[in-house]
């Protein structure tokens, strides 16, 4: 990593024609930083400008949406100050998934609740991240606090590699950006079965229907990813979540408008029903269930 800081968020974000139900929430985010308070990882593998908790909490009014579910960036390894910081500028308004250190103490866990945390995340991006202990994940999964869940991060390829893994992880899972499916394959390609018979086989399998922008080579206005993701919306609609993934981490090649973000909503849930359930119900019942 270079010594240059990365902007990958838009300045002016338009204002999106969808208005999310009262209540939304954005549920997969991050912040970064501020770095002068809360530095980044000597092993982070991008080095970004900062982006706190006012811009973000600014974006999320801008958008329309009511609470956020902050993610711990790999920018900031095992180290959740900057999450937590966020968590408790937020007047109740927002939750968090941590990355910790699998060593991490019983005490320290109940620290992280007690701070908002309601699940931690396994990332397998071999561009973010050095390791990822499977044995290691698995130890401290087995001894969450009560309620939590595990978000995992990968990539389509590793998917049945994977598969052992999930099947061991004694909570709920939350799939990032739905493992990444290649989306030129469309509804029915190899990927997206893949990842059904993946849903099909645990009921307590979420996942985020997020990143049109990561996800779609043909771009804003992402048809590709409206028409791949919407079936799988329409046919798991207990278990969809939604998020801006604000500061979109990496994209600085290709920054997303977070009003055609939110667009993409009806586009992909095109229900008042599909919608208040991706965008309220779902993220409540695994955030805010206490
Ligand atoms: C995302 C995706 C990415 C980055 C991170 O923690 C992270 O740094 O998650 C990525 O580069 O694909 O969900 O934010």
């Amino acid at each position: 990593m270079n010594g240059e800081r990365i902007t990958s968020w838009h300045g002016s974000p338009s204002k999106p024609r969808y208005v999310p139900p009262a209540g939304a929430i954005d549920a997969h985010c991050h912040v970064f930083g501020p770095m002068a308070k809360f530095p980044f990882s000597a092993k982070a593998k991008y080095l970004p400008e900062d982006a706190g908790p006012e811009m973000l909490f600014k974006l999320r009014d801008h958008l329309g949406f009511d609470r956020n579910v902050i993610v711990q960036a790999s920018c900031h390894g095992t180290d959740n100050s900057a999450t937590l910081d966020a968590i408790a500028r937020s007047n109740g308004k927002a939750r968090g998934v941590a990355v910790v250190d699998p060593t991490i103490g019983d005490e320290e866990l109940q620290a992280l609740h007690d701070g908002g945390i309601r699940g931690i995340r396994f990332n397998f991006l071999k561009r973010l991240v050095d390791d990822a202990p499977k044995d290691k994940f698995l130890e401290v999964a087995r001894r969450l606090p009560k309620g939590w869940h595990v978000v995992i991060y990968f990539e389509a390829d590793i998917l049945e590699d994977l598969r052992p893994f999930m099947d061991s992880i004694p909570v709920h899972l939350v799939i990032d950006h739905m493992g990444r499916p290649d989306l030129s394959q469309g509804p029915a390609g190899p990927d997206m079965c893949a990842f059904r018979r993946l849903l099909d086989s645990r009921e307590d399998i979420w996942f985020k229907a997020t990143c049109p922008d990561r996800l779609d080579p043909s771009g804003d206005p992402w048809n590709l990813f409206a028409d791949a993701v919407a079936p799988l919306v329409n046919d798991y609609p207990t278990r969809t979540l939604w998020g801006t993934d604000w500061p979109h981490p990496n994209m600085q090649d290709a920054i997303p408008d977070d009003g055609h973000l939110v667009d993409m909503i009806p586009r992909i849930a095109p229900t008042e029903r599909l919608q208040r359930l991706l965008l309220v119900d779902n993220p409540e019942a695994l955030y805010w269930a206490d």
